[in-house]
């Protein structure tokens, strides 16, 4: 899946964002094999298959390495269904971490998910686990990181 204002961005800032690698590169020479920046996005938008529900995007794309994403966990209300995607040829498995909270704010669930490399997959969320649906209205939150490390998207805040 791709994002027009990513692409845009990346196309605009081409030269300054090719400058800055190099100065990572150089800052990061010597350093771990699995060491890259990322740029991270989330996005949020109102469901428009279920009143209410709020659909969420949080997605990585390594700095200087094309506009294609690269780790992405989108959450859709209708349904409840969570689609996890780590592109293929990424050195890392991806690791997704949803949390839900009840009307109230009350923390309901906390769940992790490994991705594997080149794995694009659905799964249809359930809290507590094996219930089913989340219940309408619970705040549901998710990120994907790189591998175990704290290279992450920040949390997008969904609504089941
Ligand atoms: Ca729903």
């Amino acid at each position: 899946m791709r994002f027009s204002t990513g692409r845009g961005i990346r196309k605009r800032f081409l030269v300054p964002i090719t400058a800055l690698c190099a100065v990572v590169g150089l800052l990061l020479a010597g350093g771990p094999a699995q060491a890259a920046t990322y740029n991270k996005y989330t996005r949020t938008q109102a469901s428009n298959q279920d009143a209410g529900g709020i659909d969420t995007w949080a997605w990585l794309n390594k700095v200087g390495a094309g506009s294609e994403i690269d780790y992405q966990v989108h959450f859709q209300a209708y349904g409840e269904k969570l689609w996890v995607y780590v592109r293929v040829g990424m050195a890392s498995k991806g690791k997704v971490t949803v949390v839900v909270y009840d009307t109230t704010g009350k923390h309901v669930d906390t769940d992790t998910f490994t991705v594997d490399i080149g794995e694009n997959r659905e799964l249809n969320l359930g809290t507590p686990d094996g219930s089913g649906n989340i219940a309408e209205g619970y705040t549901v939150y998710s990120r994907i990181c790189v591998g175990n490390s704290t290279t992450c998207t920040p949390y997008a805040k969904g609504r089941a």
